[in-house]
Protein backbone atom coordinates (compact mmCIF):
# COMPACT_ATOMS: atom_id res chain seq x y z
CA UNK A 1 0.00 0.00 0.00
CA UNK A 2 1.99 3.68 -1.22
CA UNK A 3 -1.15 5.57 -0.02
CA UNK A 4 -2.69 3.81 3.19
CA UNK A 5 -1.75 3.60 6.72
CA UNK A 6 -3.56 0.69 7.81
CA UNK A 7 -3.72 -0.51 11.37
CA UNK A 8 -5.47 -3.69 11.98
CA UNK A 9 -5.97 -3.18 15.70
CA UNK A 10 -5.96 0.53 16.20
CA UNK A 11 -8.41 0.19 19.53
CA UNK A 12 -9.95 -3.79 20.13
CA UNK A 13 -11.99 -4.70 17.37
CA UNK A 14 -11.46 -1.41 15.81
CA UNK A 15 -9.69 -0.86 12.54
CA UNK A 16 -7.83 2.38 10.90
CA UNK A 17 -7.56 3.24 7.68
CA UNK A 18 -5.69 6.63 6.92
CA UNK A 19 -5.59 8.00 3.89
CA UNK A 20 -1.86 8.74 2.89
CA UNK A 21 -1.10 11.41 -0.18
CA UNK A 22 -0.61 14.61 2.08
CA UNK A 23 1.18 16.62 -0.77
CA UNK A 24 -1.90 16.69 -3.25
CA UNK A 25 -4.13 16.66 -0.23
CA UNK A 26 -5.25 12.50 -0.38
CA UNK A 27 -6.24 13.35 -3.88
CA UNK A 28 -8.09 10.20 -4.88
CA UNK A 29 -5.80 9.34 -8.00
CA UNK A 30 -6.81 5.46 -8.93
CA UNK A 31 -4.59 3.61 -7.28
CA UNK A 32 -5.45 5.64 -3.80
CA UNK A 33 -9.04 4.11 -4.53
CA UNK A 34 -8.33 0.70 -5.09
CA UNK A 35 -5.99 0.74 -1.98
CA UNK A 36 -8.74 1.40 0.16
CA UNK A 37 -10.74 -1.18 -2.07
CA UNK A 38 -8.58 -3.94 -1.14
CA UNK A 39 -7.93 -2.72 2.57
CA UNK A 40 -11.56 -2.71 3.18
CA UNK A 41 -12.05 -6.36 1.75
CA UNK A 42 -9.02 -7.20 4.01
CA UNK A 43 -10.39 -6.50 7.01
CA UNK A 44 -14.17 -7.58 6.11
CA UNK A 45 -12.88 -10.48 6.10
CA UNK A 46 -10.80 -10.39 9.67
CA UNK A 47 -13.13 -11.49 12.36
CA UNK A 48 -11.19 -9.52 14.99
CA UNK A 49 -12.04 -6.44 13.00
CA UNK A 50 -16.08 -5.23 13.65
CA UNK A 51 -15.39 -1.71 12.82
CA UNK A 52 -13.67 0.70 10.98
CA UNK A 53 -12.52 4.03 11.46
CA UNK A 54 -11.18 5.88 7.75
CA UNK A 55 -9.86 9.17 8.59
CA UNK A 56 -7.11 11.58 6.42
CA UNK A 57 -5.16 13.92 7.63
CA UNK A 58 -5.41 17.02 9.58
CA UNK A 59 -5.61 19.44 6.75
CA UNK A 60 -7.55 17.26 4.24
CA UNK A 61 -10.06 14.05 4.23
CA UNK A 62 -9.80 13.99 0.64
CA UNK A 63 -9.43 17.45 -2.01
CA UNK A 64 -11.02 15.20 -4.44
CA UNK A 65 -10.47 13.14 -7.30
CA UNK A 66 -6.90 13.91 -8.84
CA UNK A 67 -7.95 16.86 -11.28
CA UNK A 68 -4.60 17.10 -12.61
CA UNK A 69 -4.73 13.07 -13.47
CA UNK A 70 -8.33 13.47 -15.00
CA UNK A 71 -7.72 16.67 -16.84
CA UNK A 72 -7.03 15.44 -20.37
CA UNK A 73 -9.62 12.80 -19.74
CA UNK A 74 -12.31 11.67 -23.14
CA UNK A 75 -15.91 11.18 -21.68
CA UNK A 76 -14.63 7.21 -22.87
CA UNK A 77 -11.56 7.77 -20.60
CA UNK A 78 -14.26 8.49 -18.45
CA UNK A 79 -16.73 5.72 -18.53
CA UNK A 80 -13.79 3.26 -18.70
CA UNK A 81 -12.43 5.00 -15.14
CA UNK A 82 -12.12 1.88 -12.77
CA UNK A 83 -12.33 4.29 -9.75
CA UNK A 84 -16.56 4.19 -9.86
CA UNK A 85 -16.95 0.89 -9.56
CA UNK A 86 -14.23 0.83 -7.20
CA UNK A 87 -16.33 2.72 -5.03
CA UNK A 88 -19.14 1.18 -5.79
CA UNK A 89 -17.08 -2.10 -3.76
CA UNK A 90 -16.45 0.32 -1.30
CA UNK A 91 -20.23 1.51 -0.38
CA UNK A 92 -20.76 -2.18 -0.21
CA UNK A 93 -18.34 -3.05 2.59
CA UNK A 94 -20.56 -4.33 5.44
CA UNK A 95 -19.03 -3.58 8.47
CA UNK A 96 -19.93 -0.43 10.35
CA UNK A 97 -18.08 2.03 9.03
CA UNK A 98 -16.84 5.43 10.38
CA UNK A 99 -15.06 8.39 8.75
CA UNK A 100 -13.36 10.52 11.25
CA UNK A 101 -12.91 13.64 9.14
CA UNK A 102 -11.02 17.40 9.32
CA UNK A 103 -10.20 19.56 6.73
CA UNK A 104 -10.92 19.59 3.41
CA UNK A 105 -13.94 16.57 2.09
CA UNK A 106 -14.25 18.19 -1.51
CA UNK A 107 -15.77 16.35 -4.85
CA UNK A 108 -14.94 12.62 -4.76
CA UNK A 109 -13.54 13.26 -1.11
CA UNK A 110 -16.89 14.47 0.13
CA UNK A 111 -18.56 11.27 -2.05
CA UNK A 112 -16.11 9.19 -0.17
CA UNK A 113 -17.15 10.39 3.20
CA UNK A 114 -20.63 9.71 2.14
CA UNK A 115 -20.21 6.35 1.80
CA UNK A 116 -19.54 5.98 5.28
CA UNK A 117 -22.39 4.91 7.70
CA UNK A 118 -21.33 7.69 10.44
CA UNK A 119 -19.31 10.67 10.29
CA UNK A 120 -17.67 12.48 13.28
CA UNK A 121 -15.92 16.13 11.83
CA UNK A 122 -13.16 18.04 13.16
CA UNK A 123 -14.21 21.98 13.41
CA UNK A 124 -12.36 22.54 10.89
CA UNK A 125 -13.94 20.13 8.50
CA UNK A 126 -15.28 21.35 5.34
CA UNK A 127 -17.73 19.33 2.81
CA UNK A 128 -18.26 20.40 -0.40
CA UNK A 129 -19.07 19.69 -4.23
CA UNK A 130 -16.86 21.90 -6.23
CA UNK A 131 -16.76 20.21 -9.88
CA UNK A 132 -19.08 22.90 -11.03
CA UNK A 133 -16.00 25.29 -11.02
CA UNK A 134 -14.17 22.60 -12.94
CA UNK A 135 -17.07 22.93 -15.78
CA UNK A 136 -18.40 19.44 -14.83
CA UNK A 137 -20.35 18.09 -12.50
CA UNK A 138 -20.22 15.50 -9.09
CA UNK A 139 -20.33 11.82 -10.63
CA UNK A 140 -20.04 9.29 -7.83
CA UNK A 141 -22.58 9.99 -5.36
CA UNK A 142 -22.08 13.31 -4.98
CA UNK A 143 -26.21 14.41 -6.56
CA UNK A 144 -27.79 11.35 -5.19
CA UNK A 145 -26.40 10.39 -1.46
CA UNK A 146 -26.28 13.98 -1.15
CA UNK A 147 -30.03 14.61 -1.49
CA UNK A 148 -30.71 11.96 0.62
CA UNK A 149 -28.72 13.07 3.01
CA UNK A 150 -29.16 16.79 3.46
CA UNK A 151 -32.02 17.29 1.29
CA UNK A 152 -32.95 18.85 -2.30
CA UNK A 153 -32.50 22.38 -1.27
CA UNK A 154 -29.40 22.58 0.67
CA UNK A 155 -28.00 19.80 -2.28
CA UNK A 156 -28.56 22.01 -5.04
CA UNK A 157 -27.03 25.27 -3.37
CA UNK A 158 -23.71 23.16 -2.85
CA UNK A 159 -23.80 21.18 -6.78
CA UNK A 160 -24.81 24.06 -8.01
CA UNK A 161 -22.59 27.09 -6.46
CA UNK A 162 -19.53 24.69 -5.14
CA UNK A 163 -19.32 26.76 -2.47
CA UNK A 164 -18.15 24.61 0.83
CA UNK A 165 -20.04 24.14 4.00
CA UNK A 166 -18.91 24.11 7.36
CA UNK A 167 -18.36 21.46 10.14
CA UNK A 168 -21.13 22.92 11.95
CA UNK A 169 -23.18 23.34 9.01
CA UNK A 170 -22.97 20.22 7.69
CA UNK A 171 -23.90 19.34 11.42
CA UNK A 172 -26.78 21.33 11.35
CA UNK A 173 -28.58 20.02 8.35
CA UNK A 174 -27.35 16.18 9.29
CA UNK A 175 -24.59 15.34 7.09
CA UNK A 176 -22.20 14.29 10.36
CA UNK A 177 -23.21 12.85 13.50
CA UNK A 178 -21.07 15.24 15.40
CA UNK A 179 -18.62 18.10 15.45
CA UNK A 180 -15.38 18.27 18.22
CA UNK A 181 -12.63 20.28 18.07
CA UNK A 182 -9.59 19.51 15.94
CA UNK A 183 -7.56 17.96 18.55
CA UNK A 184 -10.41 15.06 19.56
CA UNK A 185 -12.05 14.39 16.14
CA UNK A 186 -10.01 10.97 15.45
CA UNK A 187 -10.30 10.06 19.29
CA UNK A 188 -14.35 10.38 18.90
CA UNK A 189 -14.20 8.71 16.67
CA UNK A 190 -12.50 5.61 18.27
CA UNK A 191 -14.85 6.16 20.92
CA UNK A 192 -18.13 5.70 18.24
CA UNK A 193 -16.48 3.07 16.92
CA UNK A 194 -15.96 0.92 20.46
CA UNK A 195 -19.24 1.65 21.27
CA UNK A 196 -20.33 -0.23 18.54
CA UNK A 197 -17.63 -2.74 18.23
CA UNK A 198 -19.19 -3.79 21.92
CA UNK A 199 -22.28 -5.08 20.50
CA UNK A 200 -23.21 -7.96 17.84
CA UNK A 201 -21.12 -7.45 15.00
CA UNK A 202 -23.94 -10.29 13.56
CA UNK A 203 -26.79 -7.73 14.72
CA UNK A 204 -24.46 -4.63 13.51
CA UNK A 205 -24.30 -5.66 10.00
CA UNK A 206 -27.73 -6.99 9.89
CA UNK A 207 -29.01 -3.70 11.36
CA UNK A 208 -26.34 -1.40 8.96
CA UNK A 209 -27.97 -3.62 5.41
CA UNK A 210 -31.94 -2.30 6.57
CA UNK A 211 -30.76 0.97 7.07
CA UNK A 212 -29.17 1.23 3.72
CA UNK A 213 -32.45 -0.45 2.31
CA UNK A 214 -33.81 2.47 3.28
CA UNK A 215 -32.37 4.78 0.06
CA UNK A 216 -32.94 1.26 -2.05
CA UNK A 217 -36.62 0.45 -2.22
CA UNK A 218 -40.31 1.67 -0.46
CA UNK A 219 -41.38 1.53 2.77
CA UNK A 220 -43.19 -2.19 2.51
CA UNK A 221 -40.52 -3.63 0.76
CA UNK A 222 -37.90 -2.25 3.36
CA UNK A 223 -40.24 -3.08 6.70
CA UNK A 224 -40.07 -6.87 5.21
CA UNK A 225 -36.11 -7.03 4.82
CA UNK A 226 -36.06 -5.38 8.07
CA UNK A 227 -38.15 -8.42 9.70
CA UNK A 228 -36.56 -10.64 7.80
CA UNK A 229 -33.08 -9.34 9.46
CA UNK A 230 -34.46 -9.34 12.86
CA UNK A 231 -35.57 -13.00 12.88
CA UNK A 232 -32.36 -13.46 11.84
CA UNK A 233 -30.77 -12.14 14.43
CA UNK A 234 -32.58 -14.87 16.81
CA UNK A 235 -30.61 -17.55 14.71
CA UNK A 236 -27.31 -15.89 16.39
CA UNK A 237 -25.56 -16.93 19.47
CA UNK A 238 -25.25 -13.24 20.02
CA UNK A 239 -28.71 -12.88 20.75
CA UNK A 240 -28.94 -15.49 22.99
CA UNK A 241 -26.26 -14.11 24.72
CA UNK A 242 -27.27 -10.61 24.67
CA UNK A 243 -30.94 -11.78 26.54
CA UNK A 244 -30.05 -14.13 28.62
CA UNK A 245 -27.24 -11.44 30.25
CA UNK A 246 -29.98 -8.83 30.21
CA UNK A 247 -31.89 -11.30 32.54
CA UNK A 248 -29.11 -12.61 34.58
CA UNK A 249 -27.88 -8.82 35.24
CA UNK A 250 -24.53 -9.11 33.53
CA UNK A 251 -22.42 -7.10 31.04
CA UNK A 252 -23.19 -9.54 27.35
CA UNK A 253 -20.23 -10.93 26.05
CA UNK A 254 -21.07 -11.01 21.84
CA UNK A 255 -18.34 -13.45 19.44
CA UNK A 256 -19.84 -12.69 16.57
CA UNK A 257 -21.58 -15.75 16.08
N1 LIG B 1 -6.37 16.98 -7.44
C1 LIG B 1 -5.03 17.08 -7.59
N2 LIG B 1 -4.26 17.86 -6.81
C2 LIG B 1 -4.86 18.55 -5.84
C3 LIG B 1 -6.26 18.49 -5.61
C4 LIG B 1 -7.01 17.64 -6.46
N3 LIG B 1 -8.32 17.47 -6.31
N4 LIG B 1 -6.56 19.31 -4.57
C5 LIG B 1 -5.40 19.86 -4.17
N5 LIG B 1 -4.38 19.40 -4.93
C6 LIG B 1 -2.97 19.77 -4.82
C7 LIG B 1 -2.71 21.16 -5.35
O1 LIG B 1 -2.56 21.16 -6.74
C8 LIG B 1 -1.42 21.52 -4.63
O2 LIG B 1 -0.35 20.87 -5.28
P1 LIG B 1 0.97 21.70 -5.74
O3 LIG B 1 1.53 22.18 -4.45
O4 LIG B 1 1.80 20.68 -6.44
O5 LIG B 1 0.47 22.81 -6.60
C9 LIG B 1 -1.58 20.86 -3.27
O6 LIG B 1 -2.57 19.86 -3.45
C10 LIG B 1 -2.06 21.82 -2.19
O7 LIG B 1 -3.23 22.49 -2.66
P2 LIG B 1 -3.39 24.09 -2.67
O8 LIG B 1 -2.06 24.76 -2.82
O9 LIG B 1 -4.45 24.45 -3.68
O10 LIG B 1 -3.91 24.34 -1.17
P3 LIG B 1 -4.93 25.46 -0.67
O11 LIG B 1 -4.95 25.30 0.82
O12 LIG B 1 -4.61 26.79 -1.24
O13 LIG B 1 -6.35 25.02 -1.27
C11 LIG B 1 -8.13 23.48 -1.78
C12 LIG B 1 -6.92 23.80 -0.88
C13 LIG B 1 -9.26 24.48 -1.52
C14 LIG B 1 -8.57 22.08 -1.39
C15 LIG B 1 -7.72 23.53 -3.28
O14 LIG B 1 -6.55 22.74 -3.44
C16 LIG B 1 -8.78 23.01 -4.21
O15 LIG B 1 -9.69 23.73 -4.54
N6 LIG B 1 -8.64 21.75 -4.67
C17 LIG B 1 -9.52 21.16 -5.63
C18 LIG B 1 -10.83 20.74 -4.99
C19 LIG B 1 -11.76 20.19 -6.05
O16 LIG B 1 -12.15 20.86 -6.99
N7 LIG B 1 -12.15 18.91 -5.88
C20 LIG B 1 -13.05 18.23 -6.81
C21 LIG B 1 -12.27 17.50 -7.83
S1 LIG B 1 -13.28 16.80 -9.11
C22 LIG B 1 -13.88 15.36 -8.40
O17 LIG B 1 -13.62 15.06 -7.27
C23 LIG B 1 -14.73 14.50 -9.29
C24 LIG B 1 -15.04 13.17 -8.58
C25 LIG B 1 -15.20 12.05 -9.58
C26 LIG B 1 -15.39 10.70 -8.90
C27 LIG B 1 -14.17 10.04 -8.38
C28 LIG B 1 -14.40 8.69 -7.79
C29 LIG B 1 -13.47 8.41 -6.63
Amino acid sequence: MDFLLITPQARPGVALIQLNRPKELNALNGQLVREIRDALQALDADEAVRVVVLTGSERAFAAGADIKEMAGKTAVDMFLDERFATLEQIRRFRKPLIGAVSGFALGGGCELAMTCDMLVASETAQFGQPEIRLGTMPGAGGTQRLARAVGKAKAMEMVLTGEFISAHEAHRVGLVNRVVPVGQYLEEAFRLAARIAAMSPVAARLAKESINRVFETHLEEGLHFERKNFYLTFASEDQKEGMAAFVEKRKPDFKGR
